[in-house]
């Protein structure tokens, strides 16, 4: 029903929509999420974050999907990381270990050999789930007496297999936050950026079903890079700080999957515009580009952030892993 209504060409103009707490439904009390990741350093950031605020958000469970390494890779990640934050009650499940189509590419030159690069993060004392990623989305969106809030930070795939399975659990999807597509240049092409490339098919799926989706795009992240020392300054804020100081330390990228977290905690500081958007699937130059055009469909697209006190509340939520 949305998918089809975004696909009527529309010509009114973008329109700036600043979301309120209330918009998202998690004035009251704490928004049910599920993290749907690629640990990845700046998964393993916005997961941190996220576990820093549990009077805001309530993880209800992490989902491990292939992307900036092996599955394998992502899905213990995700353990070491709900186990250095503390909460290692929170389930972890292992997801799809490819692409629908495409084969898959990784990222380890940004992420280190094994997606947490300098993170010095023991391996996790508990192991994941027997369940599959997408059967545990599948039973806990089926189950929710409210409709959950979905973290997608990683490439689409468990969440198009959901889609797909499942279309009528849109329903139980109350909002799809995702980092992914550019506006402007890519980072793997010319035109794609990283998790829409590695799965454009699921992208498509998913941004023709799910409603509403707030799409934190490339390049309204890719100057989020505070200096090493803002990261160094965390190093005092338990284990997770000190991964995080470690893992910008051996190489720093921009904090793309952070801003989703940050999205669904202060929407206040995020600016976003209503817009139609279409994945390109079928041009091998142009594959997985991003074309936004004005209209008021299911997707709201990033187009500011006040990063000065973001990266405040950032380090502010981060205190409470002092110890
Ligand atoms: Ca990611």
């Amino acid at each position: 029903m949305v998918g089809r209504d975004r696909l009527r060409p529309r010509q009114r103009r973008c329109k700036m929509v600043t979301h309120s707490p209330q918009h998202y439904g998690c004035a009251v009390t704490a928004l049910s999420v599920l993290f749907d990741c690629d640990p990845g350093k700046d998964d393993a950031f916005a997961l941190f974050l996220a576990l820093a605020m549990p009077q805001a958000l309530e993880v209800v469970a992490v989902t491990a999907v292939a992307g900036n390494v092996a599955v394998d890779r992502t899905v213990a990640n995700a353990r070491r990381i709900v186990e250095a934050a503390g909460r290692p009650e929170i389930p972890v499940f292992r997801g799809c270990p490819r692409p629908i189509i495409h084969d898959l590419f990784t990222a380890e030159d940004s992420h280190g050999a094994d997606g947490l690069g300098g993170s010095g993060l023991p391996d996790a004392r508990e192991p994941h789930e027997a369940e599959h990623a997408v059967n545990a989305l599948i039973r806990l969106l089926d189950a929710a007496e409210a409709p959950l809030t979905i973290a997608a930070i990683g490439p689409l795939t468990n969440i198009a297999m959901v889609l797909i399975q499942r279309p009528d659990l849109a329903d139980k999807i109350r909002h799809l936050a995702v980092m992914g597509g550019a506006r402007g240049r890519g980072n793997v092409t010319e035109f794609a950026e990283f998790n829409f490339l590695v799965d454009p098919h699921a992208a498509h799926v998913s941004m023709s079903i799910a409603s509403p989706i707030s799409l934190v795009t490339l390049d309204a992240t890719r100057n989020l890079r505070p200096p090493l020392s803002w990261f160094e300054a965390m190093e005092g804020f338990g284990e997770p700080g000190r991964a995080l100081a470690g893992m910008w330390r051996e190489s720093p990228i921009a904090l793309y999957d952070v801003a989703v977290t940050g999205l669904l905690l202060w929407p206040d500081l995020f600016s976003l515009e209503s817009c139609d958007i279409r994945i390109v699937l079928d041009d091998e130059q142009h594959m997985a580009r991003s074309v936004v055009s004005p209209g008021e469909g299911n997707c709201r697209i990033l187009s500011a952030i006040d990063e000065e006190t973001f990266l405040e509340r950032t380090v502010e939520a981060m205190k409470n892993y002092r110890r």
